[in-house]
């Protein structure tokens, strides 16, 4: 997939607050400092669309980007950051929880982990808490630059490997890195994939919405039009009110 265009949406400091919307949704999250901000401007290809922080752990809001006038990429505050106090991680862990679980239109989550360090407790604590709800998501390791490719590898491998102590199997992983500027392709294409499952979906949807209109009553000029005709979608609720 090609980025033609990313604009931010909004902010937004609670679940019940985001826009409403039936776009698909691809949701962006990992320990403050992963590098979040960084993989979002190298995705998009824009050097300031997310902020790279200098303060981790301050921004706790929801943040919206409209891609290619077709999905969303949200960008959601990082967790584990040392320094924040205990109740401004409780309201993360409700706000980011509720998000994530109640989004209907959200597809998939990339969880960001740094690719120079052993496995965290907090990285596999959430990914345990993603997988009781089984909600969907991918593994991003990031900073790949950092250390030799080998390493990295081992990094990885060691990663599933942990988590197939309590998983019977993990979702696909992507390595990245700013610096060299890989990773990313891949990371889209793999969007790419499941939005053009949708907007198929939405072709025919809106193909058969235009063979239901062709196919309403012809209703004579002058006469008064029924209810239904020429009210696109809207045909389930007025059978509804019908048959009451
Ligand atoms: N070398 C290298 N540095 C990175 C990479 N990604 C992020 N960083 C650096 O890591 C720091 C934290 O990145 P940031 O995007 O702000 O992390 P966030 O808190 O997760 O949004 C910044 O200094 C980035 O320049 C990467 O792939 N390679
Ligand atoms: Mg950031």
């Amino acid at each position: 997939m090609i980025i033609k265009s990313a604009n931010f949406v909004g902010s937004f400091p609670r679940m019940d607050m985001c826009p409403e919307s039936e776009l698909p949704e691809f949701a962006f999250i990992g320990r403050s400092n992963v590098g979040k901000s960084t993989l979002i401007n190298l995705l998009t290809n824009r050097n300031k669309l997310a902020k790279v922080s200098q303060t981790p752990g301050k921004t706790q809001l929801i943040n919206f980007f409209l891609i290619n006038e077709f999905w969303h990429l949200v960008d959601l505050p990082g967790y584990g950051y040392a320094k924040s106090s205990k109740s401004n991680r409780a309201s993360w862990g409700t706000m980011i929880r509720k998000y994530l679980s109640a989004r209907e239109n959200l597809k998939c989550t990339f969880v960001l982990i740094d690719s120079r360090l052993p496995p965290q407790r907090i990285d596999l604590e959430f990914l345990n808490w993603m997988g009781q709800e089984g909600l969907p998501f991918v593994l991003v390791f990031t900073k790949a630059d950092k250390n030799s490719t080998k390493i990295v590898q081992q990094n990885v491998a060691t990663f599933r490997e942990t988590m197939l102590k309590t998983w019977e199997e993990i979702p696909q992983n992507f390595i990245t890195s700013s610096t060299q500027r890989t990773g990313h392709q891949e990371i889209l294409n793999f969007i790419g994939e499941i939005v053009i499952t949708t907007a198929e979906e939405l072709a025919l949807w809106k193909a058969q919405v235009a063979e239901e209109a062709k196919n309403a009553p012809y209703v004579p000029e002058g006469e008064d039009e029924p209810d239904d005709v020429e009210v696109e979608g809207d045909y389930d609720e007025e059978e509804d009110e019908e048959e009451q």
